[in-house]
């Protein structure tokens, strides 16, 4: 498995997933959004909404609305728990994290064609020391990402179908989003559009 850094703490894992791996995994993800469906999220305060739409597996899940960001044991709209995490999610987990205990929360957010997310740093978990792994289906996305500082000069990754991406250490929490996606770059998702999975450990380990 080729992986390439692109900066201390980043690693990219271009075509971790084969393609019958991202079947398998569109198929789990299908199975998890008639349980737990997409919602559409909102901005703190304005409750403007988001162009991705959202949705979580594993025990906590990430949310935001009008009243802020969060992590919680259940879906905003339905009041459920979140269901599982599948077991590829899992297992990429274990071969990419590096990190000794298993994630507690997975966002998965759906990307239409002109969805996009503004520049952010994730920084509403407790376990900075645990890094975040990201998973990319369906059409490619220009990732962007900078620095610790919103101003720090940024750069730029097509993220494509199948690959991972990590971030750790130094580049934990670091300025990222995504500018848009390029169309018809991947026939996985029927009706175009792209798949993310972020897989967090949200709670410190005992
Ligand atoms: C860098 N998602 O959900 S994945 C997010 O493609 C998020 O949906 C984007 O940013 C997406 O918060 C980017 C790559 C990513 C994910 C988490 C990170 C980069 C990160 C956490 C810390 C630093
Ligand atoms: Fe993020």
């Amino acid at each position: 498995m080729s992986s390439i850094t692109l900066a201390p703490g980043l690693v990219y894992h271009p075509d971790y997933l084969d393609r019958s791996a991202q079947e398998g995994l569109l198929e789990a993800l299908r199975g998890i959004t008639r349980a737990a469906p997409l919602y559409t999220p909102r901005m703190p305060r304005t409750g403007k909404p988001f162009s991705v739409r959202m949705t979580n597996c594993g025990r906590l899940g990430w949310v935001s609305d009008v009243q802020g960001y969060r992590y919680q044991p259940t879906h905003p709209e339905t009041g459920e728990p979140w269901p599982a995490m599948p077991d590829r999610v899992l297992r990429a987990w274990e071969e990419l994290s590096g990190y000794s205990h298993p994630p507690d929360a997975c966002l998965i957010n759906f990307y239409e064609p002109k969805a996009r997310m503004g520049m952010h740093q994730d920084k509403d978990e407790e376990a900075f020391d645990a890094p975040v792994v990201s998973l990319s289906l369906g059409d490619t996305a220009l990732f962007r990402y900078g620095g610790l500082d919103r101003s720090d000069p940024t750069k730029s990754v097509r993220l494509r179908s199948g690959d991972a991406i990590v971030f750790g250490g130094p580049a934990r929490l670091i300025h990222h989003g995504i500018d848009r996606l390029i169309p018809e770059t991947s026939d996985l998702l029927p009706q175009g559009g792209r798949l993310n999975l972020t897989l967090r450990r949200v709670e410190k380990p005992l």
